[in-house]
């Protein structure tokens, strides 16, 4: 049987800024979030991306190597305090030409940039507004999405606004493991509820410039499940989806919100009075023409009953018992199911939850063009003498992840492409260098040397093989 995937397919890997640039006060950049909090005492681990894996310096060598293990793509993010480095709004030339180089070389390779505008790292003069929890940050983003539309729209033509609503304002706001490092329910609704606008206003604000190039946002959660078929378990579904998807699926894609959200928030008195009238034509107006999809995990739940909030998150890896999940009181828990493996980190190894979301995709919001913006398995790597890595967990569990995609599309789902997670090894937020993700191993003792793994190898042959079958 002949694949169903189609012959412009995207193959490709991805980044962010912040975890692979470096260069943190070359070219002219302003601080951002992530600059201070790991130049602060909260910082315990004193680790940083002040140099990181320096892509900054070192983009022609990675996007080589990108295009020689047979990837077409390359999915990366712009530092906004790099274009807008402080509160003056006066645009920093460098930092606009360092994108453009780093296009031309895509270009100059064949390579399509898939670019997020935002991906964690909100300057630091925005901070000092408050962040996503004040108004002003919709308008600002929007501000800044244009600037980029204007100087990029050239070179770029595939866009998302914000990488991860869901889980940068999780973690921000309810598990305090991200900066601003708050638990509070309700500034977590009143930030989430400001991303998810920005993210439309400067959808909007796309489709106006008339720009050839489409642009949508990146979502982070696989769909939620429960292994339980009473009312009282499906109820706590629901909720589960609501919370980890539908918020953003539903405004982003259909331009409304889901019709049960209020209802639901109100149960945990939570002020609404962050909507303001006008909001919904903001939403009608802001809708996508592509979603980007990361896959990591499923979210498998249960109803809660003990009403206890909690959420676990596993920093230390190897050295720590945890296992990743998350309980909202009377709402829903995350199960641990003992027959499932898990990640050092504790997290599910699920690869079929590829499978269930984009059929899950393709169900309840149609055709609606969909890209696989990051999947990808971290681990501790031990190299060989020449600095060789043989990552045989990684190739084994992508390999099952990328076989349920395939058949997704077999099966008539929209894919358009698919990015693994991350293209070199880089920084990992709280989780510093020790977890890798790279298709190619960084040698951060020995020059930042880039050492492709065997699973760049492996990829790139997958890639070759399945369009071969296509
Ligand atoms: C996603 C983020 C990425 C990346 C990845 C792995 O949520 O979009 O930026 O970091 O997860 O996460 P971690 O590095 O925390 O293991």
């Amino acid at each position: 049987m002949k694949h169903k995937i189609c012959k412009d397919f995207l193959w490709g890997s991805a980044t962010a800024a912040y975890q692979c640039e470096g260069a943190w006060n070359e070219g002219g950049k302003g601080n951002n979030q992530w600059d201070v909090f790991v130049h602060s005492k909260a910082n315990e681990t004193g680790i940083t991306g002040d140099i990181s894996c320096d892509f900054y310096h070192r983009y022609k060598e990675d996007l080589r190597i990108l295009k020689e293990g047979g990837q077409n793509t390359f999915r990366m993010s712009l530092s906004w305090s790099r274009i807008l480095p402080d509160a003056s709004g006066k645009v920093n030339e460098a930092g606009i030409k360092f994108y453009r180089d780093v296009f031309d070389e895509c270009r100059k390779l064949g390579i399509e940039p898939f670019v997020t505008l935002f991906h964690y790292d909100i300057p630091e003069y925005l901070v000092q507004i408050g962040g996503f929890e004040n108004r002003n940050m919709v308008f600002e983003f929007e501000k800044y999405a244009k600037i980029c539309f204007e100087a990029f729209h050239d070179q770029v033509k595939l866009w998302m606004t914000i990488n991860e609503p869901a889980y940068y304002t999780y973690c921000g706001y309810l598990a305090a493991n991200y900066p601003p490092f708050v638990a509070d329910f309700q500034r977590y609704v009143n930030a989430s509820y400001h991303v998810i606008l920005a993210s439309a206003l400067a959808v909007n604000a796309f489709h106006e410039t008339g720009y050839e190039g489409q642009i949508g946002i990146v979502q982070d959660s696989c769909y939620a499940q429960t292994p339980f078929n009473d009312p009282e378990n499906l109820a706590a579904l629901r909720k589960a989806d609501l919370f980890y998807n539908r918020w953003i699926l539903d405004t982003s894609i259909l331009g409304v919100f889901p019709h049960d959200l209020k209802d639901v928030l109100l149960e945990k008195n939570i002020d609404l009075s962050v909507v303001k009238e006008g909001d919904l034509d903001i939403f009608r107006q802001g809708k996508i023409d592509i979603l980007g999809q990361n896959v990591y995990t499923r979210k498998n739940v249960q109803v809660n009953k003990d009403g206890i909030t909690l959420f676990n998150v596993n920093r230390k890896g190897k050295e720590s018992n945890i296992k990743e999940g998350t309980s909202i009181g009377g709402w829903f828990e995350t199960i641990v199911d003992p027959t499932v493996e898990r990640n050092t980190w504790g997290r599910e190894i699920y690869p079929k939850c590829m499978y269930d979301t984009l059929i899950g995709l393709k169900n309840d919001y149609g055709d609606i063009p969909v890209y696989i913006t990051e999947n990808g398995h971290g681990s501790y790597e031990t190299p060989d003498e020449n600095g060789y890595v043989e990552d045989e967990e990684r190739i084994r569990i992508l390999g099952m992840f990328l076989d349920y995609m395939v058949q997704a599309i077999d099966e008539g789902a929209n894919v358009k492409g698919y990015y693994l997670w991350s293209t070199m090894d880089l920084y990992s937020w709280i989780n510093g260098y020790e977890k890798r993700y790279g298709l190619v191993r960084v040698d951060y003792e020995d020059n930042l040397k880039r050492i492709p793994k065997k699973s760049y190898y492996w990829y790139r042959d997958y890639i070759k093989k399945i369009m071969n079958e296509s």
